[in-house]
């Protein structure tokens, strides 16, 4: 249970680090010492340090021989962007180490809680996989299957129309479920996605302005647009967040790209199969660094139109889909 409840701070740590580590994993870390949190550290930013790292370089005084180190990963083995972390661990004499889950990374995967048990260091855990692994779904996501984790939400009005005859929007929602779709969707994602057709029709925000609590941030906002048709009017190119923006187009159109790109939106080219977008071509433009501090993204909340929800849902790129029903 006194695991469970100090795994719990290091879960709450780690996501402290959403939307700044890229294509990296959220992770969190205590010191305990006598029952007592010491010090506390979490992977802050993509390319910066790990989360145990983070903390024993606050962390600088003596480390005792009861004194448990928690991290809600696997302590690293690899050197990577990083020195591994199993190193540092052993060198500033931590003997316990409780582990929140396996890390999917096949080049650490169980080797990191070998070397440190290798090494003498008294190591429990994994001690909470399914809920560490929900909270690094995405990072999961992209260690095992090689592209983002997706979360196809959708709204119907009770006579299952989605929009007016004419094509403009529809009020579906209630403010009520906006609150609960920027809190629990869209503040739970790297990234919102719509196709072109839903910016030129609904000129939404994609951001989190109603989401509850401190965390708020914009997500990265990618509309697949193969023609280049995006209004250069459109919200997403001009507010504030413009340089979230990310238009996916096709390589054709990459040269009138200028014009919206003005407030800092980028716009990549993804090669096409048939009619829609390459995904080998899609994931790996979206899985690294493309500069404009976009470091990559683990997870990915599509949010409409109908077109877009049957291609992800045709290629079976789905892994949760909720359904909001006017009430
Ligand atoms: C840890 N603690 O806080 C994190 C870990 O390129 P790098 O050096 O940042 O390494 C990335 C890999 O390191 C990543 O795929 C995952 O296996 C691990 N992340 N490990 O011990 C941390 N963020
Ligand atoms: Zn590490």
């Amino acid at each position: 249970m006194k695991n469970e409840f100090f795994m719990h701070r290091c879960l709450q740590l780690a996501e402290m680090g959403r939307q700044e580590v890229g294509n990296g994993a959220m992770v969190g870390s205590i010191l305990v010492r006598e029952e007592k949190i010491i010090a506390e550290g979490y992977h802050k930013k993509f390319g910066e340090s790990h989360a145990e790292v983070e903390l024993l370089k606050k962390y600088d005084l003596q480390i005792r021989s009861k004194d448990i180190l928690y991290v809600s990963l696997e302590p690293c083995c690899h050197t990577g962007k990083n020195p591994p972390c199993t190193e540092i661990i052993l060198e500033r004499g931590i003997k316990n180490v409780v582990v929140g889950m396996l890390d999917p990374d096949p080049r650490v995967s169980g080797k990191g809680i070998a070397a440190l048990r290798a090494a003498g260091v008294h190591v429990i855990g994994p001690i909470l996989p399914t809920e560490c692994g929900w909270l690094n779904r995405g990072f999961v996501s992209v260690r095992t299957k090689g592209r983002p984790w997706i979360t196809l939400k959708s709204a119907k009005a009770t006579n299952g129309k989605i929009a007016n005859e004419d094509g403009s929007p529809l009020k579906i929602t209630s403010d009520d479920q906006n609150v609960w779709n920027h809190t629990n969707l869209r503040a739970k994602h790297d990234a919102i996605l719509v196709g072109v057709q839903t910016i030129i029709n609904d000129d939404p925000i994609l951001d989190t302005r109603l989401a509850l609590g401190l965390n708020a941030y914009c997500p990265w906002r990618i509309i697949l647009d193969p023609q280049l048709r995006i209004p250069r009017i459109a919200k997403v190119l001009n507010d504030n967040n413009a340089h979230k923006t990310i238009v996916i187009t096709s390589k054709e159109n990459l040269d009138r790209a200028s014009d919206i790109q003005s407030n800092g939106a980028m716009v990549i080219a993804v090669a096409k199969n048939a009619d829609v977008f390459d995904w080998n071509g899609l994931w790996s433009a979206l899985l690294s660094p493309q500069g404009n501090d976009f470091n990559g993204l683990t997870s990915i909340l599509v949010e409409g139109g109908s077109r877009t929800w049957e291609v992800f849902k045709k290629a079976g790129m789905v892994d949760m889909e909720v359904n909001l029903v006017s009430l």
